[in-house]
């Protein structure tokens, strides 16, 4: 569609109050948000990866395309969190220490949100304690991780192991997800789950609850 087109193509070029415009467009037109968030601005990010893959643009380019993102998001968020839905069990969500990319994270938080989890982002760079600290304190269903890095990716073992040494380990769910990660990889580490992406996740921890009315 081309309104969607043109968001992708604003987010690329990294004009924030465009996209942000654009995206107010779209939601006066009807189009839903998932649809706007799907083919629209995570479209627009996939190319921003995949240029920046090819050298074809640079570090300022994707940061300028992450802030377009972002205020976008900013727009859709009432729109996927809806008033009134039940608390059916309590999320702790982070980005894993050394990764600064969020907009994934953010994504699955706000969707895992809108179906009724309440959420405690600790934002980006989080210390594997800190995951199972705050888990203990806010008595957690489940941890969440997000690791878009190579590098960054072997906290998220850190953070399970911990969760064992607490005698927390089945008691506390673990989810991961990110580009790098893999179903594979959260088998080996033994998180209970992994996520391709915010609807899949949303799914995926519903499973860990008794269905509603049940
Ligand atoms: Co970075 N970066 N980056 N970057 N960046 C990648 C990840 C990279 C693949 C780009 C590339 O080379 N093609 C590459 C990693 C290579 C690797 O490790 N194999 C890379 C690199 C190298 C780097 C730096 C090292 C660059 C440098 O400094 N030279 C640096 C590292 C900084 C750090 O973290 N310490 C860096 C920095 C940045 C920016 C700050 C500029 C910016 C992040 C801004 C921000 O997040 N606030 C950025 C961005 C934007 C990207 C790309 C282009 C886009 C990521 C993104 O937001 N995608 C990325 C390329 C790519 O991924 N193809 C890239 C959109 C988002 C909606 O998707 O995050 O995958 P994603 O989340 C999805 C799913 O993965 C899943 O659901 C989400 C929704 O569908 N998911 C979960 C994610 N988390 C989940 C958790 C779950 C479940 C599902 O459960 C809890």
């Amino acid at each position: 569609m081309e309104l969607l087109n043109q968001i992708s193509e604003n987010l690329q070029n990294g004009f924030d109050e465009k996209v942000a415009a654009l995206t107010k467009e779209a939601v006066e037109k009807q189009i839903q948000p998932e649809e706007i968030l799907n083919n629209g601005l995570v479209a627009g990010m996939n190319i921003i990866g995949r240029k920046f893959k090819n050298h074809e643009i640079f570090l300022p380019d994707v940061l300028l395309a992450a802030r377009a993102m972002n205020c976008a998001m900013e727009v859709l968020k009432p729109l996927l969190i809806k008033e009134g839905i039940p608390i059916r069990g309590k999320v702790v969500i982070g980005s894993v220490k050394d990764d600064l990319h969020d907009i994934g994270k953010n994504l699955v938080a706000i969707l895992l949100e809108g179906a009724g989890f309440e959420i405690i982002d600790l934002g980006n760079d989080v210390p594997a304690d800190k995951f199972i600290r705050v888990a203990r304190e806010e008595n957690a269903d489940v941890i969440g991780m997000s690791a878009l890095l190579t590098t960054t990716m072997p906290v998220m073992k850190k953070v399970v192991d911990l969760v064992k040494d607490e005698g927390l380990y089945g008691k506390i769910k673990i989810i991961v997800g990110g580009a790098p990660v893999s179903k594979e990889y959260a088998l080996e580490i033994g998180a209970d789950a992994y996520s391709f992406d915010g609807a899949n996740a949303v799914e995926t921890v519903e499973s860990f609850f008794p269905k509603r009315g049940s």
